[in-house]
C-alpha cells in the first residue's frame, strides 16, 4: 500500500504566529507530498512496498542500491514530517510533565540546558537537517541528522525534532533559524512527546 501524506491535525493557521499559514500549506501540501511521491515511486514493486515507513528506515540495507539513495531521503522526508505535524498544536509550549521532564532534567541538567542543546544542533546543522530529541539504549540524546536522515536509522527512537529545512520557516524568518527555533518552542505538544517517550521505553 503506498504512503500518503497525513491530514495536518490542526489548520493551517493553527500555530500563528510562530509559523505561518502560507509555510504551513506549502511546506505540508507541496514539500510533504513530494517526499511521498518519490518514496511510493522508489519502492513500487518492493518487497518493502507495504512495510510502515519506520522498517523501511531501518531496513535500507535491503533496498537495491540504485533506489537507497532516494528511499532514505524521501522516506526519511515522509517519516520525518509525519513526526513534525504530530509534535506541534495550537496549544502547545511550555514545558513536558513526569517522568519525561525528569529524564530531561537528569540527562541535560535542567530543560533549559535541553533547550539549548536542541537549539544549537539545529543552529549548527550545516545546510538542510533536523535536529533531535531521541531515546537511544542508553536514555535520551540530541542529535543533529542532514538532509531527511532519520535517528532510526542509526538505532534510536525519535521523540521530538525540528525541520531546520529553510523550507520551514525562510518566509517569515529568512535567514534567521535561531528565531524560528526559539518561537517553535511555543508550539511543541510535549504531551505527544510524552506519549513517544512511554512508548520507546
Ligand atoms: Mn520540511
Amino acid at each position: 500500500m503506498a504512503y500518503s501524506v497525513p491530514p495536518l491535525p490542526y489548520a493551517y493557521d493553527a500555530l500563528e504566529p510562530h509559523i505561518d499559514k502560507t509555510t504551513m500549506e506549502i511546506h505540508h501540501d507541496k514539500h510533504h507530498q513530494a517526499y511521498v511521491d518519490k518514496v511510493n515511486a522508489a519502492l513500487e514493486g518492493s518487497p518493502l512496498a507495504d512495510a510502515p515507513i519506520e522498517e523501511v528506515l531501518r531496513s535500507l540495507d535491503q533496498v537495491p542500491d540504485a533506489k537507497r539513495g532516494a528511499v532514505k531521503n524521501n522516506g526519511g522526508g515522509h517519516y520525518n514530517h509525519t513526526l513534525f505535524w504530530d509534535s506541534m498544536s495550537a496549544g502547545g509550549g511550555g514545558e513536558p510533565t513526569g517522568a519525561l521532564a525528569d529524564a530531561i532534567s537528569s540527562t541535560f541538567g535542567s530543560f533549559a540546558d535541553f533547550q539549548a542543546k536542541l537549539k544549537e544542533a539545529g543552529v549548527n546543522q550545516f545546510g538542510s537537517g533536523w535536529s533531535w530529541l531521541v531515546r537511544d539504549g542508553s536514555g535520551l540524546a540530541v542529535v543533529g541528522t542532514p538532509n531527511q536522515d532519520n535517528p532510526i536509522s542509526t538505532g534510536s527512537t525519535p521523540l521530538l525534532g525540528v525541520d531546520v529545512w529553510e523550507h520551514a520557516y525562510y518566509l517569515q524568518y529568512q535567514n534567521r533559524r535561531p528565531d524560528y527555533i526559539d518561537a517553535w518552542w511555543n508550539v511543541v505538544d510535549w504531551g505527544k512527546v510524552a506519549e513517544r517517550f512511554s512508548a520507546a521505553a
